[in-house]
Parts: structure tokens; C-alpha cells; sequence
């Protein structure tokens, strides 16, 4: 399977984050991805595609704002790295503000992804990743794999969080249907409900959002991801939340599965896309499943045996001495 990474998407290299109410070292570093890069043989660096197919899913201003964000930050005399601290959480419209802190609090839904001086290029690099990996579908690969960092599942059009500041896997679903395919499928089982994707395509009925995570009850990003949220518009049904409790191993993991694979069955799609992070491991430092290594294979297989052209694109996983392992034993699903 081809694999797209660049190297530039080391450049985001926040130095701490705010984590259950402390500042510690941002668990979503560069040394994750030097875990996976070890682990794989062959590595392609991305084309570049330019802005406009990142523009199909996000908007201009916003695109200005993460540009900008980190210089405006400086320049208001602040240290560090930027992050918001006051948001609308009532009445959030396209307003014109002139204080970073206020277009911070606009373009954001968490105090937990500082931008750095490298962010935009790293996560412009990773939707370039993602877009490559789309490119190698479209050609008729079975299969591609984007190494993508920043990761960017929890990110909408206009606001960042997560650790998310680009949509890669909607990015490469607007690539997919640019390019003519027609019903879109998206499979996120990262250990988080994928907020910023959900939100994405919530009114749409061409791009179904199938999501296996840990129940929002009790863990990010909280507000979404209940498995009320159906959908809305010409998108109701379209969205499948499977929310799982705290402690799933395979068994528990592997039955929610089969609900989701069914849904997409029934939907007909012509192009895949998973969001594939490996925060559900046991040994994951802020996630609380129990799936090993080697169930990562399995798991992989039964998305294979859709037998669609699939994109997979590396959302989060935090065990970063055994990321590689379990990133190599997911792909090996796919051979
Ligand atoms: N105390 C991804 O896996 N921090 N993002 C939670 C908990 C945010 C994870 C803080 C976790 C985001 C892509
Ligand atoms: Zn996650």
C-alpha cells in the first residue's frame, strides 16, 4: 500500500497543552509519527495541490485565521503558543474581530490545541498527504494511506480543536467527489467521536459518517457524538453514532463494527474513507479501551472485505512506542 507523509508536518511542535485543568508536554508530537516512519519501507512525499481542494471544506477566513494566528499572537506580545479562552457560545456568527484572543475564541471549541509557529504548514502538508492518498484511489489503487499529522477529525469548517486544524478526511472525500464518485462513506474509529466530520457533512445525503468511539458521556469532545444525532435535513439517517462504554475490548469493539459495516452496506457507496486512530489501544495514555495490537489486523480485514476504494488517513493514538506496531498491524489488514 502506497504511503504519503511530508516531512514539513513535523513543523507543528506546540509545547504543551491544557490537559484535565494542568499544562502538560501536547501529547500529539512529531514523535509519533518517527514511531510510524520506522516501522514502514516505502514513503512518498505528497504533490502539491494547492489550497483549493482544502477550500471545498473549509472556509476563507478561517483559512486567514490559522495563517495568521500564531504571528497576530507574537505580535500581541504573548509567549508560547496561541489559544482561545472565551468563545461564542451563544449566537457564534461570521463577526469581524480585531484581537486574537477574540478570533482565537471564534475559530475554536477547545483550549486544547494550541497553534504554533509551524501549525499551518504542517497540517496544509498533511491534507496534501491526504489528497495524494486520495489520488492513488481515484488511479485505481485498491487502498492508500495517509500519515496524516496534524490529525483532523474533530476540526469543522470553521473551528479547530482536538489537536485538529484541517479536515484531512473530509478534504480527501471532497477530492472523491470531485473526481466523480458519487456516494461517499466515512468510518471513523478513532477513540473520539469525530465532531469536526460529523458537522461537516450533517445535512448532506451523499457522504455517510459511521463513527465507533468511546460514549461522549463520559469522554471527549463531549457534546457530540450521542447516538441521537441521526443526521438533519437531506442527511437524516446519514450519520451513525456507536457510542461504546469506557474498558471495549475486540469483543465489544467487533460487534459495534459489524452494526456500522452493515449501515454501510445498505448505503451503497463507491469510495471509503477512515479515520483511523490508534488511541483505542490499551496502553493509550488518555484513552480508556482495551483493544491489543494484534486486533488492529482483524479489524482491518473486516473493513477490507467492503471491497471499496479506501483512503485511510491517521487521526490520533498517543502509546507512541507502540503506534508504529499497531499502525503496521491495521495495514496489514489490507494486504
Ligand atoms: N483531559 C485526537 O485523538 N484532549 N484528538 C482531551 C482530556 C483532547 C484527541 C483532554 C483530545 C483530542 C485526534
Ligand atoms: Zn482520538
Amino acid at each position: 500500500m502506497r504511503v504519503f507523509f511530508d516531512p514539513r508536518q513535523h513543523d507543528h511542535a506546540p509545547a504543551v497543552e491544557l490537559h484535565n485543568g494542568a499544562y502538560v508536554p501536547h501529547a500529539e508530537h512529531r514523535g509519533r509519527m518517527e514511531n510510524v516512519l520506522a516501522t514502514l519501507t516505502q514513503v512518498e512525499a505528497p504533490r502539491d495541490c494547492g489550497v483549493e481542494p482544502i477550500r471545498r471544506v473549509h472556509g476563507d477566513d478561517y483559512l486567514a485565521f490559522l495563517q495568521t494566528a500564531h504571528q497576530r499572537w507574537v505580535e500581541a506580545g504573548r509567549d508560547g503558543d496561541a489559544h482561545g479562552y472565551a468563545w461564542p457560545i451563544v449566537g457564534r456568527r461570521p463577526l469581524k474581530l480585531d484581537r486574537i484572543d477574540a478570533d482565537l475564541g471564534q475559530f475554536s471549541f477547545d483550549a486544547a490545541s494550541p497553534i504554533a509557529a509551524g501549525t499551518w504548514t504542517s497540517a496544509y502538508w498533511g491534507a496534501q498527504s491526504a489528497l495524494a492518498a486520495t489520488e492513488a484511489v481515484l488511479a485505481g489503487d485498491r487502498a492508500a494511506f495517509a500519515l496524516c499529522r496534524p490529525p483532523g477529525h474533530h476540526c469543522g469548517a470553521d473551528y479547530l480543536g482536538g489537536y485538529c486544524f484541517l479536515n484531512n478526511v473530509a478534504i480527501a472525500a471532497e477530492a472523491a467527489l470531485a473526481a466523480g464518485k458519487q456516494r461517499i462513506v466515512i468510518l471513523d474509529i478513532d477513540y473520539h467521536h469525530g465532531n469536526g466530520t460529523q458537522d461537516i457533512f450533517y445535512e448532506r445525503g451523499d457522504v455517510l459518517f459511521v463513527s465507533l468511539h468511546a460514549d461522549p458521556v463520559t469522554d471527549y469532545p463531549f457534546f457530540w457524538g450521542h447516538a441521537d444525532e441521526r443526521g438533519a435535513g437531506a442527511g437524516e439517517g446519514a450519520t451513525l453514532n456507536l457510542p461504546l462504554p469506557r474498558g471495549t475490548d475486540l469483543v465489544g469493539y467487533r460487534a459495534a463494527l459489524e452494526t456500522g459495516l452493515a449501515a454501510i452496506r445498505d448505503f451503497g457507496a463507491d469510495f471509503l474513507g477512515v479515520s483511523f486512530g490508534a488511541d483505542t489501544f490499551a496502553g493509550d495514555p488518555i484513552s480508556q479501551f482495551a483493544l491489543q495490537t494484534a486486533d488492529y489486523t482483524p479489524i482491518a480485514a473486516s473493513i477490507a472485505a467492503l471491497d471499496l476504494p479506501t483512503v485511510i488517513v491517521m487521526e490520533g493514538g498517543y502509546a507512541v512506542d507502540a503506534l508504529g506496531a499497531n499502525v503496521a498491524a491495521f495495514l496489514a489488514g489490507f494486504d
